[in-house]
This record gives structure tokens, C-alpha cells and sequence, in this order.
């Protein structure tokens, strides 16, 4: 073997072995902390929005997966250097397992509700790695003209498997242990009873299309949460703090002893693009937040609510948005379940109006009354708008784009939305021609998307079909196109498709 090789290997299962080790320790004892997951954290909090937008454009779901695969190959790179080096000279040794460590655990610290052992399991970690890699160099100096090179080789090769088997042990633990955290999480979801509502949702107009309510299973997600929180409900509780006359503390028995609203509402995101998926609607069970404010008394002044969730988010919402009359909620239900693990279980916010990251706070643990000029939320810090108002918009569903038709009646059909506002019409331009109006399915409230169809007479040929939509203020949603930052997206949801 050469040294190159041999020393990219050792350094690759060194590195490999105290990660397991980190991983191992941090998933028993501190999850928030696992090196990987920590790393991964801090590179999407730190990335640009700009980059961030455009790997939640070009990546949808799969940007963790891709970062996280990212992030393995720089450590895999690192870590084949240092072994090398190493090789050579020892001092490479501490240099890169401690560059490593001191990486995984300054990430670990930066994390939002970090403690100082947080840092433990990555420096634990690291002295591992340094140590493998140590040992498996050893017989090369020194030793070297008194042992035949057969033997040393052998002798590695025996490490190397000793190493990588005790790695994938661990790693195994790691994963066994966060596996059955995610097991007790879904468990005791699935144990959750919730009340039903004081003041249920009216059942949906007959007429409203099948596909009105998004199930759970289909409805977008979209967070900066690399490994979904799992929340204890018997443990979980909320805290309303800040500029308010009393403070409150919640369990979650307290919250659902309350009366609950049952609600039809769309929920969607800043960063859809024109046409784009990240766009939802459920029937959404929980406790009014007006109500629960008015308990805890705002003060004069106090201008935002920051929702604080478990893992770091916060979330800015405007009290005069939140507390207008509208069914801002903390919601416990969806589609008739508790909230499932990934929308934020077992509580979060919802403002019907806003897009999701100005009201939407998934795993939500705190809020805090305070003021716009004091503090800025995550998204906000970021460059994104303070009111996170939804814009007017509409999107075609059928045909797909590109998609080749026969002449003839063609349903072209979609939705609309402008929540709180509510859709006043919908209409379709076939090849930049005159706008003709779009049939309007009843919907449930202003709060939802209306669904639309137009019967299109489909004569042969290329053809270019565009929606727009104006809502009950009168506004006509604009031609010209922006991107989703800093407020959300503009622009004619327009495709292409030929009729044979
Ligand atoms: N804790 C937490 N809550 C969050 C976010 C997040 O990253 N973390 N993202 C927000 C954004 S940007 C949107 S659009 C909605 C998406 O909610 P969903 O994933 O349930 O569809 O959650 C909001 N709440
Ligand atoms: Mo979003």
C-alpha cells in the first residue's frame, strides 16, 4: 500500500470512529448536540438567503439529505489529509482531529438552546479520532526496521477492521437510541386524546373539489429543523412572557382545558415561487390566542409576539395582525389527528393572512410580547419583510405544463388564494388573448383558497395559459414578476401546452 492510501484510510476510520462516538454519546444524553446534526444547523442558519432560496427551489425537501451529504464529504476530505499528513508528521494528528472537534463543537454551542456540555461530545469525539489514527500510524516509525512489512500490514489491516466494526457499533447506538426517541414521540402523539371543539368548523359547501383539504401526509413542509424535534407532551409547556401584565405557564393539559376552535385555514410559504407547491390546506383544531393574551394582558407598546419554539426558531408576529379579530390559534390539530411530528407537534401558531414563517411557529414553547424595534426574528434578521402579509396569487393545477392534449373541451383548473381578503374572481388568458372569466368552487372562508375551473375550447397547436386572480379589496394580482424575497412572489402563474 502506498502511504498516501494508507493514510487517507486510517484518517477516514479515525474520523469515522469519533464521530460515532459523538454521535453515540450526544443522541444518549444531548440530542440537539450530535456533531453532524449541529454542523448542518449552523451552515443553514449562516448560508445567505439567497443560497438558501435557491437550494429550497432547486432542492424542495431533499436540501437536508444534499447538506448533510455535503458536510460528510468535507469531513471525509479532511479527514483523508490529515491522514497523509500525518503519516509524515505526527503533529498533523491534534491539528486536524482538533480543527474537527473544535468545529463540531463551537457549531454544538451555537446552537439556540445550547449548554456548555453541549460541546463535549464533538472534543470527545476528537480525542478519539486523534487517538485511532495515532494507533493505527504507530508501527511506522520506529518500529519500522524491526518488523517485516508483511506484519505491519497485516497488523493495520486488523486495526482498521477492529475500528470501523467498533464505529459502526456505535453509530448503531446512535441511531437505535434517536430511533427510539422518535418511537416514545410517536407514541405518546398517538396516545394524545384531544378535546373536541367548542366551536367546530362548519362542514365544507358541498360542491368544494376533493382535493380542498390537503392531507397531512401531502402537505408541504418547510423549516430550518435538520432532525424533527420530538417533544415529550407530558413534559412540554408554554410560557407567555415579556411586555405583559402576567406571566403565563401552560401544560399542555392547561392549553386543551380550554375551549378550541376548529378552523379551515391555507397555510403557505414566503418562499413559494410562482406556481410553486409549498402552499396547504387543513382543518386546523386549537385554542384562540386573543383570549389567552387577553389573560396575560399586553402592555401598551409591545408591538410583536415572538414565538420561541424548542429548537431555536423564533418567529415575529405583529399584535395587531395577530389580535385583529382574525382565528389566530395555537394549534393542536390537524385534519382531525394531533399535530403530526413534522407540522410541529404537539403545539404551534398559526395566523391565518400571514405567510408561515410571520406566524406559523412549528414546536412553539414560548411566546414573548415585546416590540418590533428590539428584537428581530430569525427570518427578519435575514432580510425577510416584518408583516408577512400573503399576497393575492393563483396557480394552475391542470394540465401540467407541457403537457400534450386532443383538441376539444380541455378543464384547465387550479386555485386561488388571498386569505383574510378572500377571491372575488379568477381568470385565464389563452395566448396573451383577453381575459375570460374562471368558474369559482364554493369555498369555506376567506381564510382558504377558492379552487377555480375553466372550460377551454382547445383548438390544435402550441398554446400558453395564464391565471390571475383578484381578491374581495379589488386588487388584481400584478403581471410583473418578484422573487419570493424579501416579501413573497409576483407574477402570472403561465404554461405551456401543446393540443394535438
Ligand atoms: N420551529 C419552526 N417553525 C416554523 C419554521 C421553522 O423553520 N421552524 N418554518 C416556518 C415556515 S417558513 C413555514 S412556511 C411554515 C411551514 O409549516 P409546515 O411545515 O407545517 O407546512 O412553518 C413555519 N414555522
Ligand atoms: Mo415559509
Amino acid at each position: 500500500m502506498g502511504h498516501r492510501l494508507r493514510g487517507a484510510i486510517c484518517g477516514i476510520v479515525a474520523a469515522g470512529t469519533g464521530v460515532a462516538v459523538a454521535e453515540l454519546l450526544a443522541a444518549a444524553a444531548r440530542p440537539a448536540a450530535r456533531p453532524l446534526v449541529a454542523v448542518g444547523g449552523a451552515v443553514i442558519d449562516a448560508t445567505p438567503t439567497t443560497i438558501k432560496e435557491l437550494a429550497v427551489r432547486e432542492l424542495g425537501t431533499s436540501d437536508k439529505p444534499v447538506l448533510l451529504a455535503v458536510i460528510a464529504v468535507v469531513l471525509i476530505t479532511l479527514a483523508a489529509v490529515t491522514g497523509v499528513v500525518a503519516t509524515r508528521r505526527r503533529a498533523a494528528i491534534p491539528a486536524g482531529a482538533g480543527l474537527l472537534g473544535l468545529a463540531g463543537a463551537v457549531a454544538a454551542l451555537s446552537r439556540p438552546a445550547a449548554s456548555v456540555v453541549d460541546a463535549v461530545p464533538s472534543l470527545l469525539g476528537a480525542v478519539v479520532a486523534g487517538l485511532a489514527l495515532w494507533w493505527l500510524l504507530r508501527d511506522r516509525r520506529g518500529a519500522a526496521p524491526a518488523v517485516p512489512e508483511k506484519v505491519v500490514d497485516r497488523r493495520l489491516v486488523l486495526r482498521l477492521s477492529l475500528l470501523a466494526a467498533g464505529a459502526g457499533m456505535a453509530e448503531a447506538g446512535a441511531l437505535t437510541v434517536s430511533g427510539q426517541r422518535q418511537n416514545a414521540a410517536g407514541r405518546s402523539r398517538e396516545a394524545l386524546r384531544l378535546p373536541a371543539a367548542a366551536d367546530p368548523a362548519a362542514p365544507l359547501p358541498s360542491g368544494a373539489g376533493p382535493e380542498f383539504t390537503t392531507p397531512n401526509g401531502a402537505f408541504y413542509r418547510v423549516d430550518t429543523a435538520l432532525t424533527v424535534p420530538r417533544i415529550d407532551p407530558a413534559t412540554w409547556s408554554l410560557r407567555v412572557h415579556g411586555m405583559v401584565d402576567r406571566e403565563l405557564e401552560l401544560s399542555l393539559a392547561d392549553l386543551l382545558r380550554r375551549p378550541l376552535i376548529e378552523r379551515d385555514i391555507t397555510l403557505n410559504c414566503v418562499s413559494n415561487e410562482v406556481g410553486g407547491p409549498y402552499i396547504g390546506t387543513a382543518r386546523w383544531l386549537g385554542v384562540p390566542l386573543t383570549a389567552l393574551l387577553k389573560e396575560a394582558g399586553v402592555q401598551a407598546g409591545a408591538d410583536q409576539i415572538v414565538a420561541r419554539s424548542v429548537e431555536g426558531m423564533t418567529i415575529g408576529t405583529p399584535v395587531a395582525t395577530a389580535l385583529d379579530g382574525r382565528d389566530t390559534m395555537l394549534a393542536v390539530g390537524m385534519n382531525g389527528e394531533p399535530l403530526p411530528l413534522d407540522h410541529g407537534f404537539p403545539v404551534r401558531m398559526l395566523t391565518p393572512g400571514l405567510y408561515g414563517y410571520a406566524g406559523a411557529c412549528k414546536w412553539v414553547t414560548e411566546l414573548e410580547l415585546t416590540t418590533f424595534d428590539r428584537f428581530d426574528a430569525y427570518w427578519v434578521e435575514r432580510g425577510w419583510g416584518r408583516q408577512g402579509t400573503v399576497k393575492t396569487a393563483s396557480r394552475i393545477d391542470r394540465p401540467q405544463p407541457f403537457a400534450r392534449l386532443t383538441a376539444g373541451t380541455v378543464t384547465v383548473a387550479g386555485v386561488a388564494w388571498a386569505q383574510r381578503r378572500g377571491i372575488d374572481a379568477v381568470e385565464i388568458s389563452v395566448d396573451g388573448g383577453p381575459w375570460k372569466p374562471a368558474e369559482l368552487l364554493p369555498t369555506a372562508s376567506t381564510d382558504t383558497w377558492t379552487q377555480w375551473r375553466f372550460r377551454w375550447p382547445a383548438g390544435s397547436g402550441p398554446h400558453s395559459l395564464a391565471v390571475r386572480a383578484t381578491d374581495r379589496a379589488g386588487a388584481v394580482q400584478p403581471e410583473t414578476r418578484a422573487t419570493p424575497f424579501p416579501d413573497g412572489a409576483t407574477g402570472w402563474h403561465t404554461i405551456s401546452v401543446t393540443v394535438a
